[in-house]
């Protein structure tokens, strides 16, 4: 099904080549995805927790795409086993998360959201990655109607802050919808590199104020002034307004849900940078 690429240094990688960083807990299922998608042993399966020690890169292409895998080892609470190695391959798995464009956040079906995989989805979510929570082992679950909803809600209620990222369910053991996984994987990476014009920002910014105003405080309403596209992965927005301590986070919040219904901006943190202008020097 796949195509396979010969062997290359990492460093040949160009531009479109999305890095893709499976993380999650051990004994998740991560290497067991990598393999599935690669079609061969690479990455050591086990069932013992913790068999992946390093990040490990293989490079992949297919007719979605070029891309280049990252397997991680699962991130777990502090044991008194071997903190030494534990510390080590919680550094390796930020510094995965780091380097790559899209994290896949894997979840157990068996087991739902814990604790655990709280701190790891909140570890790519403050990196600004763009996100997919993969929940794998599908296949071990007895389904009736409307599971999968139910799966999607209360995964949304535990990770109430990732309520932008996709869900997929799949199975890593049978592949089941793993093919479904590339479509998700260019969509995400497209909407953390996005770029926006000023103009059109603008346009979407002026268009929010009009249907919600912006909140008053003591007296004092907020006023936008306008605003710019600082940077992108994620897309960063720096907003110009007379009074930072007026720009509520209730109102901040509002303005990225704009942001994300206008630009389609799903799977990806947004961010939003409040910088004070003075009044007068402002004439727009
Ligand atoms: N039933 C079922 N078992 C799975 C699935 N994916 C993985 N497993 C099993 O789960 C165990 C752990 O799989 P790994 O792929 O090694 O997990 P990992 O996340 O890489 O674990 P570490 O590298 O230790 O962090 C193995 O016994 C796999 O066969 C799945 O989709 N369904
Ligand atoms: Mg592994």
């Amino acid at each position: 099904m796949y195509e396979h690429l010969p062997e290359k240094s990492l460093d040949e990688e160009d531009d479109n080549t999305i890095k893709v960083a499976v993380i999650g807990k051990p004994n998740v299922g991560k290497s067991s995805l990598i393999n599935k998608i690669l079609g061969e042993n690479r990455s050591i399966v086990s069932d013992i927790a913790g068999t992946t020690r390093d990040a490990i890169d293989s490079q992949f292409e297919n007719e979605k795409g070029k891309y280049i895998l990252i397997d991680t080892a699962g991130i777990r609470r502090k044991s008194k086993v071997n903190e030494n190695i534990e510390k080590y391959s919680v550094i390796r798995s930020l510094l995965a998360i780091e380097r790559a464009d899209v994290c896949l956040v894997m979840i157990d079906a068996n087991e739902g959201v814990t604790e655990q995989d709280t701190k790891i989805a909140g570890e790519a979510h403050e990196a600004g990655k763009g996100i997919i929570i993969v929940v794998n082992k599908w296949d071990e679950i007895d389904k009736e109607t409307g599971t999968l909803e139910k799966y999607k809600k209360e995964i949304y209620a535990k990770l109430s802050y990732l309520t932008y990222a996709p869900i997929i369910f799949i199975s890593a053991k049978t592949g089941q919808r793993v093919d479904k996984l590339f479509d998700m994987i260019n969509n995400v990476a497209k909407q953390n590199s996005m770029r926006v014009s000023t103009s059109v920002l603008n346009e979407v910014i002026n268009e929010a104020i009009a249907i919600v105003q912006p909140p008053t405080d003591k007296g004092k309403r907020l006023k936008i002034f306008y605003g710019t596209q600082a940077s992108t992965k994620p897309p960063t927005f720096v907003i110009f307004v007379n009074n930072k301590e007026l720009f509520h986070f209730s109102y901040e919040r509002y303005l990225i849900n704009q942001f994300r219904k206008e630009f389609e901006l799903q799977g990806t943190p947004v961010r939003i940078i409040v910088r004070e202008k003075n009044e007068k020097e402002e004439k727009i």
